[in-house]
């Protein structure tokens, strides 16, 4: 088993909805553990609605691009839509982390090269793995780990279950 985290996005539709949905369809590749829910001011655009942001750890079997594969699925399940660069989207799930491996394609770089400076990636991901490490640093030393401006947790870890 590897342990994979997987950052979730949306400002655009039923947000919470289709964020639950997206969870529990993952629980079908091995079990899942989420962060507590986040509301956050949009990086980027500041004319659209804040996002509801969080960190889900998955326990699975998959291999990483079978997982990419999975989590690109649920998106377009989610009937994801992008309006403009750095602008609104219905559903955004991006491997941020899959055990140790670094992995460098055209497809798919991990760690997540946006994880150690966006504070609505990072606190979710602190919640649910304080002593994580990347390249020799702790995450938890990072400035962003700690720059909560603007992030709001609003719900707890359980908020897609039931
Ligand atoms: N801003 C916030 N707060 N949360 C996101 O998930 C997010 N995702 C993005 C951009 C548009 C860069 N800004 C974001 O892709």
């Amino acid at each position: 088993m590897n342990s994979a985290f997987i950052g979730y996005g949306s400002n655009l539709g039923d947000s919470r909805a289709l964020i639950r949905r997206a969870l529990i369809e993952l629980s079908s590749y091995g079990p899942v553990r989420s962060s507590g829910l986040y509301r956050s001011r949009p990086v980027g655009p500041q004319d659209q609605p804040d996002f509801w942001n969080g960190v889900a750890q998955l326990q699975t079997t998959l291999e990483p691009l079978a997982l990419l594969d999975v989590l690109q699925a649920l998106e377009q399940q989610a009937g994801r839509e992008r309006l403009r660069h750095w602008g609104e989207r219905t559903l955004d799930l991006d491997l941020l982390l899959y055990g140790n491996a670094c992995i460098q394609t055209p497809r798919l770089t991990v760690p997540h090269l946006q994880l150690q400076v966006r504070s609505f990636v990072l606190m979710p991901l602190l919640e649910l793995a304080p002593d994580l490490a990347v390249d020799g640093t702790l995450l938890s030393s990072l400035p962003a780990a700690t720059d909560s401006t603007g992030i709001t947790r609003v719900d707890d870890q359980n908020w897609w279950m039931a």
